[in-house]
């Protein structure tokens, strides 16, 4: 296995793939960016849904969440019930509740410089 390989694969630390999660974004929104990347770092896998890309993922987000606004997370209960997570900040805060470490972390900035 090459360096790179590795550095991909990151021994013992397996995704955790999070069906119950999908996230609304579009890949040059800065926002969007602040939360693909504190997914990266926690190592969380979620479905990516591109609302400039899919019409019908605008629609949805429009209709379930009541603004085409991104990125939203989407959160699906076990019974099936919705929450429409808007705001960067919101969504990493909450990420990180449910998926961060014990560890203490380095605290990442979630408004990107733009
Ligand atoms: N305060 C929001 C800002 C999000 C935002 O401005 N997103 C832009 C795309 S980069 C957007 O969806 N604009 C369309 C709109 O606000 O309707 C956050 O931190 O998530």
């Amino acid at each position: 296995m090459g360096l790179f390989d590795r550095l991909r694969t990151r021994p013992g630390k397996e995704p955790i793939h999070a069906p119950d999660l999908a996230l609304y974004q579009f890949t040059t929104c800065p926002y969007c960016f602040v939360v693909r990347r504190a997914l990266r770092r926690l190592r969380v896998v979620v479905e990516l849904r591109d609302i400039s890309r899919v019409p019908g993922h605008r629609q949805a987000l429009l209709a379930g969440g009541g603004m085409d606004q991104v990125p939203c997370l989407l959160i699906t209960s076990p019974d099936g019930s919705e929450r429409w997570m808007y705001e960067s900040r919101d969504i990493v805060g909450y990420l990180k509740s449910r998926f961060a470490s014990g560890r203490k972390r380095q605290a990442a900035p979630t408004e990107p410089k733009v």
